[in-house]
């Protein structure tokens, strides 16, 4: 069953945004929520809570080996000798090694801010990644004294706080946070957030469209969570005072209908979503709340937040079950998730026996749905952009339940997988943005990718900490305070395969790279995965991919969804109205259209996918041997009408230098090749070639195969005039700048070859290869090597 409705990103809050100034995903000119503008690239650098060039003498030091690619602006780091030492030896190091690096600048110019590693070797850091075991407090976690021999929901630790972040973490703290960079920068941002959303007025309440109120939700749980920071670690009561303020707003009359579905159970996210924001206060602040405030607090839970959660998945009543067996996503997380944190903050207090039964409840549903929301390739089965929402509620639950009661009750274990799905949000990350199919949600109020870091932990998979600790929203949260385990060391590069093949025929895709750290790395990522089974989340996609090189996106999504346009959730059948948006439709993807119509439903791709299997040593600095490689085809012939058969091969070539995409294709339909760009581009006179120019950047493509007859046209990212019409009174989304690159052919038989060759700096024309014309069925990882 499909959701047939969802949260919306429009707001009609049109003016200055009620949120308050510098969030960055907030356009406060229209009420829009959407993504950046793309940037301007190169010489815009943002260094945070540290300088980029630090050379710093430790003990082991010896010299730095700079690396030749290194840019001016991103140099640095000390290189040192082999770390031998063990024990409490090997643990003083650690913290050595991460005092003398920092925390890593983050590129301004890329849309996730992504980290700007250092051009540098330096064998003492980058170093297989690891957990140093040792019982050294500068560096670790103390033991947890609550230890429940047999654990039960029910049972719960003796001392608050429960969610999360127990009293002996807090104590730890003060230890911790002088010796870990990371730890440091992120409790000055915590602090500095809780600043700034104290000089704000409560959040208001703002009914989107007319069934959400999720971001008030979302900014309010943010709030209380910056808030309950600030009191744990200075004890100045202020911070009591302006949490019990927001508190109160959020359940004043007028802040929602004055009745119990004040909190828009309707919509059971919104509902969700300031359950955990109260459980977080009730539980966080429990020693300093008067027995009337913990009275008021604990009623408001279980009038607008609990009762309502408990009448759902008791009685399965409501307008859509996020509770039911098949909504393994994002819903069943964040919903189980907050009415869990609800209960557990609740147990001992709540007399009416709603929290106890919650539990039971809410547990084995989300171990049934929630938790297979990772397909067993370790993709989030939505898109990578509900992963964000998902995880961060999963892990929310999860490490809850684990603080509070001793155990997590299988909920990361029950799907075998789960562990994988830090690989699905490392990969998905390519260098110049994310590979980001589907609906990409919600704005990210309150939501970050630190799961990475409890799940790097959990399962431990110290290169997902080490990925994580450098991305700039581990700063946005105290979530990352509590998940980060200080004692993790090493490179999350050195040894890290440059692709991995997703396997699920469900959620297939692929990547490959050519370096995990050099900003200008080539990233190629490319799907066929079903069509269906998405949560209704996905587009008509089937063989979409995108292209990252010299630091920015050549071939990319046209991204945004309006989720308020008529029938955009109605179903993810062939005639859905979903299907008739530009952006969900074939044509709006960098895929073939045949007759101009859209891909069907039913498809069912098979894929193919090899590599040199090449990875990353320790070095930033990497140039991949002239043979290493990777290729995906997939048979996509089951996704198109009047198709008698249709595979697409894209595979990398010349050392990871250049990119080949081959459709070999027999249509009795027209078939029209297309691919979405930011660029400027410009066609040659004979339509062979074509230069794409971005910033100071550019690449060309060039028209392999058929050698006649294919030219490359451009036109605007808008429907066809052959399209079915949108539903009355609907319109697409403008998706502004972006140019489609064409290429149109009668029907017949193609392999359609189109090579892609970035122009890297102090690469010349001579050092492109032209490569052989090789039918995909012949194609292995030597079939392209230059003779
Ligand atoms: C955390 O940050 C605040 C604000 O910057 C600072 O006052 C405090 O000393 C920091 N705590 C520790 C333990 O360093
Ligand atoms: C805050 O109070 C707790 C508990 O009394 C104490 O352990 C901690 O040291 C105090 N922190 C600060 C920054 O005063
Ligand atoms: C709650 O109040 C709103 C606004 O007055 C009203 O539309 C809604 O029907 C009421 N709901 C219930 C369950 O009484
Ligand atoms: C479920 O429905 C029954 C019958 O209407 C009602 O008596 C009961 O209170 C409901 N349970 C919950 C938890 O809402
Ligand atoms: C606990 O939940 C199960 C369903 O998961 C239900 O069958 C059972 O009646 C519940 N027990 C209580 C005491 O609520
Ligand atoms: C894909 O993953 C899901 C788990 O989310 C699993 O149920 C299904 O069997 C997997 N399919 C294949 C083909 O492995
Ligand atoms: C255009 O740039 C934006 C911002 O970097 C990016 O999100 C988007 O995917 C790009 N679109 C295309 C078609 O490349
Ligand atoms: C790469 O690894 C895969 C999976 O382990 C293996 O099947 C394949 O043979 C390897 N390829 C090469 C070229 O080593
Ligand atoms: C095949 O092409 C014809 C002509 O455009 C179209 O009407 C028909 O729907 C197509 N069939 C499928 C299954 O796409
Ligand atoms: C709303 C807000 O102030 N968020 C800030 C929290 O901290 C991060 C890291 O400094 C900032 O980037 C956010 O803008």
């Amino acid at each position: 069953m499909a959701p047939n409705y969802d949260y919306s990103n429009p707001s009609p809050n049109t003016g200055a945004s009620p949120y308050g100034s510098g969030d960055p995903y907030y356009n406060e000119s229209t009420g829009f929520i959407t993504p950046p503008k793309p940037p301007q690239r190169k010489n815009n650098w943002l260094k945070i809570g540290v300088p980029v060039l630090i050379v710093v003498v430790v003990a082991a030091v010896v010299g730095g080996v700079l690396g030749s690619r290194s840019h001016d602006n991103k140099s640095a780091a000390a290189s040192g000798t082999q770390a031998s030492a063990t024990g409490a030896a090997a643990a003083s190091q650690a913290v050595s090694i991460k005092q003398a690096l920092g925390v890593l600048p983050t590129a301004t110019d890329s849309l996730y801010l992504l980290p700007v590693y250092p051009s540098t070797t330096n064998t003492a850091a980058f170093t297989t990644p690891t957990f140093v075991a040792n019982d050294n407090v500068a560096l670790s976690w103390p033991t947890d004294t609550f230890k429940p021999a047999n654990p039960q929901p029910t049972n719960v630790r003796p001392d608050r706080p429960r969610l999360i972040a127990p009293a002996y973490k807090w104590q730890a703290l003060p230890e911790l946070i002088p010796n870990d960079p990371y730890l440091k920068f992120w409790n000055d941002t915590n602090f500095n957030n809780a600043t700034q959303f104290k000089a704000q007025p409560p959040v208001p309440y703002v009914m989107d469209g007319s069934n959400g109120i999720l971001d008030p939700a979302r900014d309010i749980k943010r709030r209380i969570k910056a808030f309950g920071y600030a009191w744990r670690m200075s004890n100045n009561t202020m911070w009591v005072d302006r949490t019990y303020q927001e508190l109160q707003n959020a359940v004043s009359a007028g802040w929602g209908p004055d009745n119990d579905t004040k909190w828009n159970p309707s919509h059971f996210l919104d509902t969700a979503e300031l359950t955990a924001a109260y459980a977080i206060a009730y539980d966080w602040f429990y020693d300093v709340w008067q027995p009337d405030q913990k009275q008021f607090i604990m009623q408001s839970m279980l009038t607008y937040g609990m009762n309502p959660g408990l009448t759902a998945l008791v009685n399965n009543t409501d307008w859509w079950g996020w509770w039911a067996d098949d909504i393994t996503g994002n819903w069943n997380c964040v919903c189980n998730s907050g009415l869990t944190m609800g209960a557990l903050a609740l147990l001992g207090d709540d007399t009416s026996g709603v929290s106890e039964q919650l539990l039971n409840w809410t547990i084995p549903n989300a171990k049934a749905n929630c938790a297979f929301g990772v397909s067993s390739d370790g993709s989030w089965v939505e898109t990578p952009g509900y992963w964000y929402f998902g995880t961060t509620a999963h892990a929310e639950m999860s490490a809850s339940l684990e603080s509070a009661t001793g155990s997590s009750y299988d909920l990361l274990t029950v799907n075998p997988n789960f562990d994988l799905t830090g690989l699905f949000h490392m990969y998905v990350t390519g260098p110049g943005s994310l590979f980001c199919w589907g609906d990409q949600g919600p704005n990210r109020f309150s939501t970050t990718a630190n799961a990475m870091l409890y799940y790097g932990d959990k399962f431990n998979h110290p290169e997902y900490v080490l990925w994580q600790r450098d991305q700039f929203d581990a700063s946005s949260d105290p979530w990352s305070m509590f998940y980060y385990n200080p004692a993790v060391t090493g490179a999350f590069w050195d040894g890290m395969p440059l692709d991995h093949l997703f396997d699920n025929s469900t959620t297939a895709w692929a990547a490959m790279r050519s370096s995990w750290t050099d900003e200008d790395a080539l990233y190629v990522a490319v799907k066929a995965g079903t069509l269906t089974g998405h949560q209704t989340h996905n587009d008509l996609d089937a063989g979409d991919f995108v292209i990252d090189a010299l630091g920015t996106r050549w071939a990319g999504e046209t991204g945004e969804s309006n989720y308020l346009a008529e029938g955009y959730f109605s179903s993810d059948a062939q005639d859905s109205e979903r299907w008739l948006y530009y952006n969900q439709r074939t044509e709006g993807q960098n895929a073939i259209i045949v007759n101009g119509q859209n891909q069907l439903v039913t498809a069912a791709p098979t894929v193919e996918f090899q590599s040199s299997n090449t990875t990353q040593g320790s070095s930033t600095v990497f140039d991949a041997p002239s043979d290493s490689t990777a290729f995906f085809i997939a048979d996509l012939t089951s996704a198109y009408g009047n198709v008698t058969s249709y595979q697409r091969g894209i595979r990398m070539i010349n050392g990871r230098k250049q990119v080949l995409v081959q459709d070999d294709i027999d249509s009795q339909g027209t078939v029209m090749w297309r691919m979405h760009t930011n660029a400027t581009v410009t066609v040659s006179s004979d339509g062979t070639s074509a230069s794409l120019q971005i910033g100071q950047e550019s690449l060309t493509m060039q028209i392999l195969s058929p050698t006649s007859g294919a030219q490359f046209t451009t036109g605007p990212a808008k429907r066809l005039s052959t399209d079915p019409p949108l539903p009355a009174g609907q319109t697409d989304l403008d998706d502004g700048p972006i140019v489609v690159v064409m290429i149109n052919l009668p029907a017949g038989q193609y392999s359609l070859q189109v090579l892609f060759n970035p122009q890297w700096s102090g690469m010349s024309s001579s050092d492109f290869v032209t490569p052989p014309s090789v039918p995909l069925s012949s194609w292995t990882l030597t079939s392209h090597n230059s003779s």
